[in-house]
């Protein structure tokens, strides 16, 4: 292609409002453009990256078994109602009404559409193992759409499902997927790992497994072991318990109830306006770690406390688990008021009027701590677990922090921020028997199909990974998913020399199948350069001083390494297979 026509509006100056690399990068280089918050034009070098994410997509679920369809955007409610999502979903499903005032939603995802499908055409176990997709556009109504493509209201999904008899059929395809995702993320260049992770609103019943990019922008925490393999995402990250005995109880010679008896008796004191737990240390000289933080939460419809160490964050997760509930939210701090008569920062546990107070381990193991004390502008301190308090629970309700190790061997665990691109689920039979999708089996008896899903944001990947694959000068691209192979600079337009031998480069690069951009625009120099860096394709040509030799100067875009000046014969050499890596 001939860069003078090409519609490639690069940008200066970083885009202030772009608050992700990849999203200032991806403006700049001319690959994006907002139209809306949240929903982007894909410029034609944007939209080329994105053909060769969905070539990369394709081949490997091809080669997996899976079939490719397409379904409609457009997606009747009944459907929904069916399932019982269209309550379940709020604001973030985007609902429409037809002229005939019948009631549609633009797809977030395709369980409904797909289920319903598969149980009208699919009627005997022969026809199983089963397993569909589609790439295709994707809309949720997201409260903060951010970082340009990452959290984006419209974007490209790559969606699959699959259907079998029975669990051990599911394994298999599960297994199946797992395997082609890594495949295509491998090819994509990226550093990333597979995580176990919550099932969240969706339901699975047996495994899910999240694809994490590794990137500092990233809005998920990655647990992993540094000896052994483990990963996890936070929401879904165990590890060992900690002794029971706190360091700096070495003076006693075991358990709490040694120590109680030499703990002073708990005593008020004045704390005025100290509403943190970090404010707390401060003004106590105490570490966060010798506080205990109380939050009040509502789990469907009933209140309950959640102890925490100070230095620990709750984890709602393994809260909503240990109680069983379906939602849990935190209450407000109407409700603080109305049950304690104090603000947020002073709710403690001693004489806390709630029904259900759950205690993480940790904070149970405290010899003594420093609480709220239910009172404003004043806390407690000597208050022992279990002495001046009592758990209805004990369990491990927090998230793993710096220190914690490995559940499984013991090493210590490793944090990480990551990308979600890919999520494999383990549906179960959910939705195949809410939209009635069933097959006979060998024996003539009607089974309910056991599905799985599996996603890859496409739009998404394309923005991780721009996150690891940049300098400061610009987008350095894989040489699997770049839009171009090879970028053809032609110095001066004015030589005829270099002309003849930029065109005639041009031809032989195109005939030996290689995707080149030539630049023909009557630019100086630098401005080609720049521009050649922020678009980031792998190969740059160069057709300048040496045009009359017949010699061109070569550069890859990463990398230190200078410009090798060669023949045209040597370069024709090096740019064979380079796709194929
Ligand atoms: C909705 C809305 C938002 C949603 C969903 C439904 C996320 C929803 C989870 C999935 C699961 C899998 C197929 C590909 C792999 C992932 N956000 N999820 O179901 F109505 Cl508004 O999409 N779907």
């Amino acid at each position: 292609m001939r860069q003078q026509h090409l519609l490639l509006p690069t940008l200066r100056e970083a885009p202030t409002e772009a608050e992700a690399m990849s999203h200032q990068l991806l403006l700049r280089a001319g690959y994006i453009r907002q139209v809306a918050a949240g929903v982007y034009t894909y410029l034609p070098l944007g939209q080329r990256v994105l053909q060769r994410l969905a070539a990369i997509v394709r081949s490997e679920l091809d080669r997996a078994g899976a079939q490719e369809l397409l379904m409609p955007a457009l997606q009747p409610a009944e459907l929904w109602q069916q399932s019982g999502r269209y309550e379940l979903y709020g604001p973030e499903l985007v609902r429409l009404q037809d002229r005939h005032g019948r009631e549609f939603a633009l797809g977030p995802t395709h369980e409904e559409v797909i289920t319903s499908l598969v149980g009208s055409e699919v009627s005997s176990y022969r026809q199983l193992p089963l397993t569909l997709y589609q790439i295709q556009t994707k809309f949720r109504d997201e409260r903060r759409p951010r970082f340009g493509l990452l959290r984006g209201r419209e974007f490209l999904m790559k969606d699959a499902y699959s259907f079998d008899l029975d669990l051990e059929g599911l394994d298999r395809s599960y297994r199946s997927m797992f395997d082609a995702y890594v495949r295509i993320l491998d090819r994509c260049g990226l550093n990333y790992r597979a995580v176990e992770a919550d099932p969240g609103t969706i339901g699975g019943e047996g495994g899910t497994h999240e694809f994490m990019v590794l990137a500092d922008i990233g809005e998920d925490t990655i647990v992993s072991c540094t000896n052994c393999g483990y990963s996890a995402n936070m929401e879904k990250a165990e590890f060992a318990a900690a002794r029971k005995v706190d360091a700096r109880d070495s003076d006693s010679s075991g358990g709490c109830e040694d120590s109680v008896s030499s703990i002073a008796a708990m005593e008020k004191f004045h704390t005025p306006g100290i509403k943190t737990i970090e404010e707390l240390a401060v003004f106590t000289g105490a570490a966060a770690s010798d506080c205990i933080k109380t939050l009040l939460y509502v789990a469907d419809g009933r209140l309950v406390a959640v102890l925490v160490r100070g230095d620990h964050e709750v984890n709602e997760i393994k809260v909503r688990e240990a109680l069983g509930a379906q939602k849990l939210e935190l209450a407000d701090e109407a409700a603080a008021r109305n049950l304690a008569g104090v603000s947020f920062g002073f709710i403690g546990p001693v004489g806390l009027n709630v029904p259900l107070l759950l205690v993480d381990r940790d904070a149970a193991n405290m010899p003594e701590a420093i609480v709220g004390a239910n009172e404003d502008d004043y806390h407690m301190r000597h208050v022992v677990p279990g002495r001046d308090f009592a758990p209805t629970l004990v369990g491990e309700y927090r998230n793993a922090a710096a220190g914690d190790t490995c559940p499984h061997c013991s090493a210590l665990l490793q944090f990480h921020r990551g990308i979600e691109v890919g999520h494999v689920f383990k549906l179960g039979t959910r939705y195949s028997e809410k939209l009635g999708a069933t097959v006979l089996d060998r024996a003539g008896q009607t089974r309910t199909l056991v599905m799985g899903c599996y996603g890859i944001g496409v739009s998404r990947l394309l923005s991780a990974i721009v996150e690891q694959h940049h300098d400061p000068n610009g987008i350095a691209w894989p040489a699997a998913v770049a839009p171009f192979q090879v970028h053809l600079i032609q110095v001066s337009l004015k030589d005829e020399q270099q002309t003849a031998l930029a065109e005639s480069l041009y031809r032989q690069l195109r005939e030996a199948g290689i995707d080149v951009l030539l630049d023909d625009r009557d630019e100086r120099p630098g401005v080609k350069f720049k521009d050649a860096d922020l678009i980031g394709i792998p190969i740059r040509v160069t057709v300048g001083k040496h045009a009359a030799e017949g010699l061109v100067e070569v550069k890859t875009r990463f990398g230190s390494a200078d410009a090798v000046v060669m023949t045209v014969d040597e370069l024709l050499l090096k740019t064979k297979g380079v796709r194929e890596q």
